[in-house]
C-alpha cells in the first residue's frame, strides 16, 4: 500500500518543530527563566497517532483521530534524560497519558511511539488526567491521576465524580494499577499528589477534598494525610495545610501541583491558586514550604502569585490559566517546573533550587489588607532610595 505523499510533508515540517532550539525570554523577575516556544503542543503528536498514512484508505490524507491539547504533564529525569507524562486530549474530549522525552529539558521533546495504555480496571471511569509523578523511596515511580466517572446519582447530564487514581512502574512502560484513593470524608478529589518519603512510617499524600466535581464546597484547601496500604490506600484524617483564604490567588480553590521538592530549609511546593473574576476563572502558581520532619506543617508561604499566565499564554481552550503538575530537580541544583497555559500547551520554566529557596524563604508573606500592603512596599522602597542616595554621596566622594 503506498503511504500518502502528504504525510512526508508534515513529516517533515514536525521534524523542524521538534529540532528548534528554545531560547530564554526577555521577560526577567530574577526568579525563573521563562522561555520563548512552549515544550509540547499538540503539533508534537506523532502523524501516525492522528491520520491514516494509507494513501488508498484516506485519499484526502485526513485527521482520522485528531488532537486537541497537550496539557497538564508529571515530570520525571531518568539516567540524566528529561521525561514528561503528558495529558493529550482527544478532539473526543476524552484525555490519556503518553510519554514526551528530551535530552534537554527545554526543547527536542518526543512523543514514543505509543501513548500508556492503562490497565482497564476501573470499569466506571470515562476520562483520566493530570499525573504527578513521585519518585518514591520504596523503589517505585508512581502516577496519581484525576479518575473521573459519570456521577449517576444525578440527574444532571454533566455532574461528575473526581476521584485519585494511583498506578505505578519502574521504567515508564509497564504499568500496574492500584486501587482509586479513598478519603473517608471528602466525597471528590482532585489535584491528589503522593509525597516522596514514607512520614510515620506511611504513605503521604497531599489532596484536595471537594464536595462537587467544578465546585471545592467546603473544601477547604490542600489537604495531607497518611495511609498504610498503598496498593489499597485510605485515608481517614485529611489535615488542611494550605487553607483558601478571602482576596487572594486562591478564594476560589487551589491545589498541589509538582511532588514537593526536597532542599536543606524544607519541601518546597509549586501549586496552583484559583481566583474568580468577570472573565471567570483565574489560575496562577503560587509556592509554599513545609518542614522536612514533618511535611504538612507549612513553614514559609510567600505573598501572592509565583507565576501567571502571560501574552500568548493566557489564550486557550480555557483562557487565563497557567497549572503545574511537574517538576524535575536535577543534582547540580538546576530546577525544570513544567506548566501548561490555558488548558492548551505545555512550557518550561528554568530556575535553581537555591533561587526557589531564596525567594520562598525571603519574600514577604501576604499581610491580607491593602493599607498594610503599601506599608510593606513602601519600606521596600524606603530602603533602596536610601541605598540609591548613598551610593551617588559614595561616587561624589570619589
Ligand atoms: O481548567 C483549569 C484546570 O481545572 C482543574 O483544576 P482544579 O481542579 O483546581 O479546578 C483541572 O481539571 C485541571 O486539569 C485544569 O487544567
Amino acid at each position: 500500500m503506498p503511504v500518502h505523499k502528504q504525510y512526508y510533508k508534515e513529516l517533515e515540517k514536525q521534524n523542524a518543530l521538534i529540532a528548534k532550539k528554545n531560547k530564554k525570554a526577555d521577560s526577567y523577575n530574577g526568579i525563573f527563566d521563562r522561555y520563548v516556544d512552549p515544550v509540547l503542543t499538540r503539533e508534537h503528536i506523532p502523524l501516525t497517532w492522528k491520520y491514516d498514512l494509507d494513501e488508498e484508505t484516506n485519499p484526502y490524507f485526513m485527521e482520522r483521530l485528531g488532537v486537541n491539547a497537550v496539557l497538564n504533564s508529571g515530570a520525571i529525569e531518568l539516567n540524566g534524560k528529561f521525561y514528561l507524562v503528558a495529558r493529550v486530549e482527544g478532539n473526543d474530549r476524552k484525555s490519556f497519558f503518553a510519554v514526551a522525552e528530551s535530552e534537554t529539558g527545554i526543547d527536542g521533546f518526543h512523543f514514543w511511539d505509543y501513548p500508556i495504555l492503562l490497565p482497564d480496571t476501573c470499569k466506571e471511569e470515562t476520562n483520566v488526567y493530570d499525573m504527578r509523578l513521585t519518585k518514591h523511596e520504596d523503589g517505585y515511580i508512581y502516577g496519581v491521576f484525576c479518575s473521573e466517572s459519570k456521577d449517576i446519582s444525578s440527574n444532571d447530564l454533566s455532574a461528575a465524580v473526581a476521584a485519585a487514581g494511583i498506578v505505578r512502574t519502574k521504567d515508564l512502560k509497564q504499568w500496574e494499577r492500584l486501587d482509586n484513593l479513598v478519603t473517608l470524608h471528602s466525597p471528590q478529589q482532585r489535584n491528589v499528589v503522593l509525597h516522596p518519603e514514607f512520614v510515620d512510617g506511611k504513605y503521604a499524600f497531599y489532596t484536595r477534598p471537594m464536595d462537587d466535581f467544578i465546585e471545592t464546597g467546603s473544601g477547604g484547601g490542600i489537604g495531607f494525610g497518611l495511609c498504610d496500604d498503598i496498593c489499597h490506600a485510605v485515608i481517614d484524617e485529611e489535615k488542611i495545610i494550605s487553607k483558601r483564604i478571602y482576596h487572594t490567588i486562591t478564594e476560589s480553590k487551589n491545589g498541589a501541583g509538582a511532588v514537593p521538592i526536597k532542599t536543606e530549609r524544607g519541601f518546597i511546593h509549586i501549586a496552583h491558586g484559583v481566583r474568580n473574576t468577570a472573565a471567570g476563572l483565574r489560575y496562577v502558581l503560587y509556592c509554599f514550604a513545609t518542614d522536612l520532619n514533618n511535611p504538612s506543617k507549612v513553614i514559609a508561604e510567600p505573598s501572592g502569585l509565583f507565576l501567571a499566565p502571560l501574552g500568548n499564554e493566557r489564550v486557550g481552550d480555557v483562557s487565563n490559566v497557567v497549572f503545574t503538575n511537574g517538576a524535575i530537580a536535577r543534582d547540580n541544583g538546576d530546577v525544570y517546573i513544567y506548566y501548561a497555559s490555558s488548558d492548551t500547551r505545555m512550557h518550561v520554566a528554568t530556575t535553581t533550587v537555591d533561587k526557589l529557596i531564596d525567594y520562598v524563604f525571603n519574600t514577604s508573606s501576604d499581610p491580607h489588607r491593602s493599607v498594610k500592603c503599601v506599608e510593606q512596599r513602601c519600606k521596600l522602597i524606603r530602603k533602596n532610595l536610601t541605598l540609591l542616595e548613598e551610593n551617588i554621596l559614595a561616587a561624589e566622594r570619589v
